[in-house]
């Protein structure tokens, strides 16, 4: 949807994160969202070019935005796709503003595509635009990756329309998810609306047309992450967060502020870790970085409201003079003193209620000092949670079990951290 620009700040998004590693190592054109709405039909893609990487952008129409945008994308599809289904809203409006958003991105991208161009579609907003380019005569291979969960179609079906939904899944080449479980969800539902037979050796077949269906995990880029780590260990920013611990450890999370990361239950987590372990108090400090995101999705306002409200009443319970036990930060920081201060602390917590993969569960590994590593505590409901089996792993709505491995992590030999974090 949104593109990455070379000037803004970077984004607290793990797609514009891993993408930019990928355009910047290939070249290319990236092409999307400018950021910008316009009163007036679009003018033709503003084209810049920054190193190997050309970046094209249209405005999106005001009158479609709010629909397409908070509407489709962010009040339909991330709900369903992150299994709050009961979160889900519905409107025949919305569905069909997404699909004038997606036509519209096709009609801006076919003048810039060459014969020998491959295309590489990112995303749940943008799930029908390979129909689209298709409809439209374009024949270049056209892959495309969801970066998010794909639900069973158990769930799927509660959305209206769910069947339209897989037919354009299955207009590109190639379709990459994040885990086999995400694929297994998919077969589910292309085997459920186009019967069993649409299924040949784990591929999609519809109307001669093959679909590859295939698990591509997203990765970090680890040598770079342990680079900025040790690099920013003395940058001003890391130094004064390490200076503000005076000695006390340090527990980090790291997440946008969306109420798929499990924030709330994790705040809850860290009281019942400090009311049953009191031997922490003073000892150890929770840093929480959360920076808005989706500020014009209702939802949104809601998790932010009830988060301060939480980490309020907590601090005012625990807090000591010299001592606040949850500080909690709203803003964005470089990706570089981000991963200072994930080499800083002792424990990561990752608990998402559901999350398509989680890039800040690979960095936080990525960040460690391989000698005397930090541990992470992850929800078994991250797709990194596939990955990442040296991980103490949890559910996330299960406050008594992170209270618990976040004080096994604490507690843990130095020989089990090393194993584990090699692993
Ligand atoms: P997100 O839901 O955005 O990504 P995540 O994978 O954790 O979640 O990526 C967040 C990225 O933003 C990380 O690289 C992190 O370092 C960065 N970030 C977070 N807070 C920041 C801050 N305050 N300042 C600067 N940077 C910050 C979606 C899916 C995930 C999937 C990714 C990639 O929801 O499941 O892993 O895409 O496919």
């Amino acid at each position: 949807n949104r593109i990455a620009q070379p000037r803004r700040v970077p984004a607290a998004g793990g797609l514009e994160v891993g993408l930019m590693a990928a355009m910047k190592t290939r070249g290319g054109l990236w092409f999307g969202w400018s950021g910008e709405q316009s009163d007036d039909a679009p003018s033709a893609a503003t084209i810049i070019r920054r190193q190997d990487v050309s970046y094209a952008t249209i405005d999106l129409p005001r009158t479609d935005f709010a629909d397409y945008y908070a509407g489709f994308c962010n009040g339909t599809l991330w709900p369903l796709f992150h299994y709050f289904v009961g979160a889900m809203q519905y409107s025949e409006a919305h569905r069909d503003a997404y699909l004038r958003v997606n036509r519209l991105f096709a009609e801006h991208l076919i003048p810039m595509l060459r014969p020998d161009d491959l295309v590489w579609v990112h995303d749940y907003h943008l799930i029908p635009l390979a129909h689209a380019l298709r409809e439209r005569g374009v024949t270049q291979p056209i892959g495309f990756f969801l970066h998010i969960p794909f639900p069973h179609v158990e769930a799927l079906r509660a959305l209206p329309g769910h069947d339209d939904l897989v037919r354009w899944l299955l207009a590109p080449d190639l379709v990459g998810l994040q885990t086999p479980r995400d694929l297994a969800s998919l077969r589910s539902a292309v085997a459920d609306v186009l019967g069993p037979a649409a299924l040949r050796n784990g591929d999609a077949h519809i109307d001669g047309h093959t679909t590859r269906l295939g698990v591509f995990p997203i990765g970090v880029d680890v040598d770079a992450i342990r680079r900025e780590a040790q690099q920013s260990r003395d940058s001003e920013t890391v130094r004064r967060m390490s200076a503000g611990l005076l000695g006390r450890r340090c527990v980090i999370g790291v997440d946008r502020l969306d109420y798929s990361k499990g924030l709330v239950d994790r705040f809850q987590a860290y009281e019942r870790f400090m009311e049953r372990h009191p031997q922490w108090l003073n000892h150890v400090t929770f840093l929480q970085i959360a920076p808005l995101s989706r500020t014009d999705v209702r939802a949104y306002d809601e998790i932010r409201h009830s988060l301060e409200q939480t980490a309020g009443r907590i601090n005012g319970r625990f807090a000591e003079p010299d001592w606040t036990p949850i500080r909690y930060l709203n803003r964005n920081f470089s990706h570089e003193t981000l991963m200072g201060f994930l080499r800083k602390a002792c424990v990561g917590v990752v608990t998402p209620i559901r999350d398509g993969m989680n890039l800040v569960a690979k960095e936080f590994v990525a960040a460690q000092d391989p000698e005397d590593p930090g541990v992470l505590v992850l929800s078994r409901l991250a797709g990194a949670a596939e990955e990442l089996g040296g991980a103490l792993l949890v559910n996330p709505r299960d406050t008594g079990a992170i209270a618990s491995a976040v004080h096994d992590a604490l507690s843990m030999p130095l020989r089990e951290r090393c194993t584990r974090h090699a692993q």
